[in-house]
């Protein structure tokens, strides 16, 4: 089974989104298997965004994915990796469609609300930013025969 990281960016904590957002993968039906709710320090903003590093909007998305918490959540189910990025809508929300994340959360580039991974390298390059192995929980959810 496939598996993913996304975070809920400080703006999502800030305005109270986080549970509406979770929700939104609960109900598609893909497993939660890790929750993190944590303040990145510089460093580890780096580190999670170090394939952008040089780029114009770097600097200023640092100080935003540093501004406050952040809750990482991993999760588990078929093709979730570029299922969670559709759900997710275009990076700008003004470009994202109705009825994604982005597009019904999000009015600016600069807080766009949510991080996907978006590639099994990304996956396997971010998860362990947030979680070690022993973090991830296994076991058995009910409905996913039916999901
Ligand atoms: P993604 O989050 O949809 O994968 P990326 O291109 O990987 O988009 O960019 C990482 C993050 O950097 C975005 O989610 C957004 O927060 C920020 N970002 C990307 N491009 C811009 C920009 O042109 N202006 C401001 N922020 C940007
Ligand atoms: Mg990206």
């Amino acid at each position: 089974m496939e598996r993913t990281l996304i975070i809920l960016k400080p703006d999502t904590v800030q305005r109270g989104l986080m549970g509406r957002v979770i929700s939104r993968f609960e109900d598609r039906g893909f497993k939660i298997i890790g929750f993190k709710f944590a303040r990145l320090s510089t460093e580890t903003a780096e580190e999670l965004y170090a394939t952008h590093k040089g780029k114009p909007f770097y600097p200023p998305l640092i100080e935003y994915i540093t501004s406050g918490p952040v809750l990482a959540v991993a999760l588990e189910g078929h093709d979730v990796i570029e299922e969670v990025r559709a759900m997710m809508g275009k990076t700008n929300p003004r470009e994202a469609a109705p009825g994604s994340i982005r597009g019904d959360f999000g009015q600016r580039m600069e807080f766009n609300v949510i991080h996907g991974s978006d590639s099994q390298e990304s996956v396997e390059r971010e998860l362990p930013v947030f979680f070690s192995p022993d973090d991830l929980v296994k076991y058995d959810m009910e409905k996913s025969r039916w999901s």
